[in-house]
C-alpha cells in the first residue's frame, strides 16, 4: 500500500517508522526530522528495536492509497489544507481528542476513517522515535458503520507488526479514549507526575472525576459509556503506561502548545447543561498557562 502519514511527531514517527516495514511510506514532517530520515532511516528504541527507510518530505505526495493524520489536533485544519491536493483512497485520523475527523471529512473528498491509540511514543533525536509501550490500535468509521476499507486499513497495520483491531464501535471507543486522555492528561501535565502517580495518588480524584464528567457528556450526546467504564479504562490506561510522561506533560516540558482544546476543552465545550467543572477547571489552568507563553491568543 502507498500510505501517507502526515506529521513526523513521536506518533506519527512510530507508525510511519513501523508501516515501511511493509508498506511503501512517506513521512511528512519538517526539518531538521526530515533531512535526518533521509539520511539515516527511522531509528526506533524502547519497546519495538528497528530501523527503516520511509521517504520522507515536508510536503505530501500528488498520491496515495492512504493518509494517515498524525498531527496535533490543533493543526487538523492545516492538514486537511495540505491533503487537499493529494489524490487519495482513504484517511485515518490517529490523533488525540474528538471533532478530527469532522474537520478532515470537511476539507478532504476521501472517505475518513477513525482510530484510537494506545502506543506510547517519545521522540528523540532528529530521526529517532523511542516507543516507550506497545499498546493497540483500534480502527473504524467515526459513526461506527460496517466498513470494508477500514477493515484493510487494519490489514495492512497488522501486515507491518502494530497491533491493530477492527471496530463497529467507534463512537464509544473515541468517548472512551477522551475520558482517559480527559483523565490523564492535563493533570499530569500540571502536576508534572507520570501517568503511573494518578493510581493511588493525592490526584487520583481529579483523574477518575474528569473521566466520569466526559462519560456523562458522552451519554448525553448519545453514546453509551458508563462512569465505572470510563474511569476503569483511565486506571487500566495509567496502569499500563504508568512510568510514561503523558503527551500534554511532553508538549508542557517542550514549552508547546498542547492538545488541550480537543480534550477537557471538547468536553467543556460540548457539555451543555451537564455540569462539568473539572474539565473546565484543568481546561481554564492549561489555557492559562498556554496564554502567559504565548502559545494561544
Ligand atoms: O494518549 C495518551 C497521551 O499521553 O496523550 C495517554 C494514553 C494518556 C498515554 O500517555
Amino acid at each position: 500500500m502507498e500510505i501517507c502519514v502526515f506529521g513526523a511527531g513521536s506518533l506519527g514517527t512510530l507508525v510511519g517508522g513501523r508501516l515501511a516495514e511493509e508498506h511503501s511510506v512517506t513521512l511528512v514532517g519538517r526539518d531538521p526530522h526530515v533531512s535526518a530520515i533521509e539520511a539515516g532511516g527511522v531509528r526506533i528504541s524502547g519497546a519495538i528495536e528497528a530501523t527503516t527507510y520511509p521517504a520522507a518530505a515536508t510536503t505530501p505526495p500528488e498520491a496515495a492509497d492512504l493518509a494517515v493524520v498524525t498531527v496535533k489536533s490543533f493543526d487538523t485544519p492545516a492538514a486537511a489544507e495540505a491533503l487537499a491536493d493529494c489524490s487519495l483512497d482513504a484517511v485515518l485520523s490517529l490523533q488525540n481528542g474528538l471533532g478530527n475527523e469532522e474537520t478532515l471529512a470537511a476539507g478532504l473528498e476521501a472517505p475518513v476513517l477513525a482510530a484510537t491509540c494506545t502506543y506510547g511514543a517519545r521522540r528523540g533525536d532528529p530521526g529517532t522515535v523511542e516507543c516507550t509501550g506497545i499498546g493497540e490500535i483500534t480502527i473504524g468509521t467515526p459513526d461506527g458503520g460496517p466498513s470494508s476499507l477500514a477493515e484493510e486499513v487494519v490489514a495492512a497495520f497488522s501486515a507491518a507488526g502494530l497491533v491493530t483491531e477492527y471496530s463497529t464501535a467507534m463512537p464509544e471507543q473515541l468517548w472512551l479514549k477522551l475520558a482517559v486522555n480527559a483523565g490523564i492528561n492535563a493533570t499530569t501535565a500540571l502536576a508534572r507526575v507520570p501517568n503511573g502517580a494518578l493510581l493511588d495518588g493525592p490526584a487520583d480524584t481529579v483523574a477518575a472525576e474528569a473521566a466520569r464528567e466526559t462519560a456523562r457528556v458522552a451519554r448525553k450526546r448519545g453514546v453509551d459509556i458508563s462512569e465505572e467504564a470510563a474511569v476503569r479504562r483511565t486506571r487500566e490506561v495509567a496502569e499500563a503506561t504508568a512510568a510514561n510522561t503523558s503527551s500534554m506533560q511532553q508538549d508542557v516540558r517542550a514549552a508547546a502548545r498542547t492538545e488541550i482544546d480537543a480534550i477537557n476543552g471538547y468536553v467543556a465545550e460540548t457539555a451543555e447543561k451537564t455540569p462539568v467543572p473539572v474539565n473546565e477547571t484543568l481546561a481554564a489552568l492549561i489555557r492559562a498557562w498556554e496564554h502567559e507563553r504565548g502559545l494561544r491568543s
